[in-house]
């Protein structure tokens, strides 16, 4: 609670660009909670090393994750935008909660033994002790909701047994965070693998949908997505591809399930897939024009991310001279 107000925090890494399950399972629904929180959104930038990049790449999607998240309606004077890595507090604190986190509790990550399976040639240690600097993002600005996708759920409750920890041994020094799921669009899978979620940093582009992607190849990736051999619009388990397709159909027109069934049924799946495109790219139309009207200005955006790391760096030192304070560090 900052004033009278409720914390939300959530970020997104600059590792990639950014696909339609970022949009959909996280930045869509950052812009409801503006006016009734406190809000930080945060480009998460030290969690992107954990992966190696190309630094002008980091450098050019940090101002362009910005960018998105401004394109996707949250305004810089209700929300505080900011980048990771201005605020040094961030590290600091995941150094700390570092040595409250357990390593049992690290190992039984399914995101680090995904990605370590992914990237065998570089295990290092911030891959592995990353949730407990996602931690320390959420704690530092005493976060009553996190607004994330389903793969993130198992990281929000390492941070709430952190937080509870620590409070345990210092008394009542953190929120205790919740996540905010969305229960439509809490994960959306690859559309070339179906049971596999889609993820920015897929080598396979026709997996992914990202954001600014043209409507042409918007289209053309729909038109080749792997469905089924069943011919039918219709919401089933064993229909991973189709019922993924339904699930952006539904984000995009607001359609129910059972009229999207309706509106199918006798029709084979290239008029469905055709459809699913043109909602898709329909809705990102004004995102990905917003965003080119925002990159023009690269000064804009650097002010707004240096307003936001002086806000959130405020905020940030109040959790920390606390924490100081509680596990014995000479003021
Ligand atoms: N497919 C998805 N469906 C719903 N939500 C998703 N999110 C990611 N993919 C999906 C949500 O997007 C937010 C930001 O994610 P992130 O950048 O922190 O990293 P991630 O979860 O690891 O996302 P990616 O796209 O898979 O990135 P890479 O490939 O770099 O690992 C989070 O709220 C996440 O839940």
């Amino acid at each position: 609670m900052i004033q009278d107000k409720k914390v939300v925090f959530s970020g997104v890494q600059p590792s990639g660009n950014l696909t339609i399950g970022n949009y959909l399972g996280a930045i869509k629904n950052f812009s409801r909670f503006s006016d009734e929180y406190k809000t930080f959104y945060c480009v998460v930038d030290l969690h992107a090393i954990t992966v190696r990049q190309v630094p002008a790449d980091l450098r050019r999607r940090t101002y362009e994750t910005l960018a998105l998240y401004m394109a996707c309606g949250l305004d810089e004077k209700k929300n505080t935008l900011f980048v990771q890595s201005h605020v040094p507090a961030h590290a600091e604190l995941g150094w700390m909660l570092d040595c409250y986190t357990m390593f049992g509790e690290l190992s039984r990550m399914t995101q680090f033994k995904d990605k370590s399976q992914k990237h065998a040639e570089n295990i290092n240690a911030g891959l592995f002790t990353y949730p407990a600097l996602m931690a320390a993002d959420i704690l530092l600005y005493q976060t009553d909701l996190v607004p994330v996708g389903i793969d993130q759920k198992q990281h929000l409750e390492l941070t709430r047994d952190v937080a509870m920890r620590f409070n345990q041994a210092y008394g009542d020094t953190f929120a205790i965070p919740e996540g905010y799921i969305p229960t439509d669009t809490m994960k959306i899978m690859s559309l070339t693998e179906p049971t596999s979620k889609m993820s920015k940093s897929d080598e396979n582009q026709n997996a992914v949908v990202y954001i600014l992607d043209s409507k042409d190849d918007i289209i053309r990736k729909f038109k080749k997505a792997v469905t089924d051999s069943e011919a039918s619009v219709r919401y089933a388990p064993e229909k991973p591809g189709v019922s993924n397709l339904m699930t952006i159909y539904r984000a995009f027109t607001g359609k129910s399930l059972e009229d999207i069934e309706r509106e199918f049924d006798g029709k084979g799946y290239g008029e469905f897939k055709l459809a699913v495109g043109e909602a898709c790219a329909d809705g990102l139309a004004p995102v990905r024009d917003e965003f080119a009207r925002l990159m023009a200005d690269k000064a804009h955006l650097e002010s707004v991310m240096k307003a936001g790391a002086d806000e959130a760096a405020y905020y940030a030192r109040r959790t920390m001279s606390k924490v100081r304070r509680k596990i014995g560090f000479v003021n």
